[in-house]
């Protein structure tokens, strides 16, 4: 599977296109608008998702609710495009009239694509860097994210995200928590975290940090339960399943860094205190003691739950800018300032949950027969019960 996506932040819509889906697999914009819906929530949100009510149009693909097997088109449009249509047009300006439309940008924000984007492109305008580098991309990942859940939820994998940390705030979230009751508590929370004693202080960290002009990162974690045994590969360094996600997650907007199950506190540990025991019962077949390695050992799917750690930066657009230096006088300036978000690590962690859904349907799709969906189901299935009595 692969999908391309295109649009800019202020342009009028954004587009995806995705290809390798199998044919007959239900699918409606319910099931993406939802997704669209959690991506836009979350405390520490800027004035832009009151503008935007993000819903997808699906152009091609799907018939009468079912994948066809054709490339699916989505697109959702940006609502703010009506007070950008000038700045943002495809037309040319016509003459003398790009001073007062432009909105050009010279002054780049540090921690940004802005500088560099514009030195590989050349743009004197880095407005034709930002408008693309923004997190507003992310609204389509979604998209193509929620189509790869609705395969995942038909197939007995099911995917939840949580908010670990804010600003150094850190959640206490009990591990052995059911799926389910985890997904609603994560619904229910402002800053999509389960544990409301750090949720609370986080809140109160988002204000501070928008009273300061600031911003602030944080962790989010991504389960997925379901996953048969032996997907992705030891074989090809390409196909390691674990690897497609840790880009997957590090390919999102701002975030800098991905882990493992313990992760990088295995490097303090003796082995027998990192890898997970084997034990092996009638019912369920083969399992691990503990799931120390979050779901993979060899680039492959224990079986175990996935979990996967992201962390996000804070976001670069301050409110209380940092010194950077216009392009054009080359004199210090204090960077422009841009509407932004002062935390978006609860939405952040919506987009980390559906492209690692992505990588999941995709490794199944590739590893199994995947033309006709109604197969591509049994076939998972007899993998299920192959892997149970090996
Ligand atoms: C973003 C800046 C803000 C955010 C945006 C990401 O947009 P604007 O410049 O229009 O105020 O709201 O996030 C989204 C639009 C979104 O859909 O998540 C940035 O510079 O990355």
């Amino acid at each position: 599977m692969r999908y391309l996506t295109a649009g800019e932040s202020h342009g009028p819509q954004l587009t995806t296109i995705l290809e390798g889906l199998p044919a007959g697999m239900p699918l409606e914009a319910t099931d993406i608008n939802q997704e669209l819906a959690r991506r836009q929530k979350g405390y520490g949100r800027g004035r832009r998702m009151q503008i935007e009510k993000d819903t997808v149009q699906i152009t091609s693909g799907v018939r009468h609710g079912y994948t066809l097997g054709s490339p699916i088109a989505l697109i959702v449009q940006n609502d703010d495009w009506k007070h950008w249509t000038q700045i943002m047009g495809a037309e040319p300006l016509e003459q003398g009239a790009e001073e007062e439309v432009k909105r050009k940008i010279t002054r780049p924000r540090p921690g940004h694509a802005d500088l560099n984007g514009a030195i590989k492109y050349g743009h004197r305008d880095m407005r034709n860097v930002l408008e693309r580098s923004s997190a507003r991309e992310t609204t389509v990942r979604v998209a193509a994210g929620a189509v790869a859940k609705k395969l995942l939820s038909l197939v007995g994998v099911e995917i939840v995200s949580h908010v670990v940390e804010i600003g150094g705030i850190t959640a206490e979230v009990d591990s052995s928590l059911p799926i389910d009751v985890l997904k609603d508590q994560t619904e229910a929370s402002p800053v999509r975290c389960a544990d409301p004693d750090a949720a609370k202080k986080m809140m109160e960290a988002i204000d501070i940090a928008k009273s300061n002009g600031d911003s602030i990162g944080g962790v989010v974690e991504v389960i997925a339960t379901g996953m048969p045994a032996g997907v992705g590969s030891y074989v090809h360094y390409d196909r390691k399943l674990d690897a497609k996600i840790a880009a997957a997650i590090v390919s999102i907007n701002a975030f800098k860094g991905v882990e493992f199950g313990i992760g990088f506190d295995a490097a303090k540990k003796p082995g027998s205190e990192v890898h997970d025991e084997i034990t092996w019962n009638s019912e369920q077949g083969y399992s691990r003691r503990t799931n120390r390695l979050g779901g993979f050992e060899g680039g492959m799917t224990t079986g175990m739950p996935i979990v996967v750690r992201g962390v996000m930066k804070p976001i670069p657009t301050l409110y209380k800018p940092l010194k950077s230096v216009d392009i054009e006088t080359k004199e210090p300036f204090s960077a422009s300032i841009e509407r932004s978000d002062s935390c978006a690590v609860p939405a952040a962690s919506v987009v980390a949950e559906n492209v690692v859904a992505w990588e999941l349907a995709s490794a199944l799709v590739e590893q199994f027969y995947s033309d006709r969906f109604q197969t591509f189901a049994e076939e998972i299935e007899r993998e299920r019960q192959f892997a149970r009595d090996f």
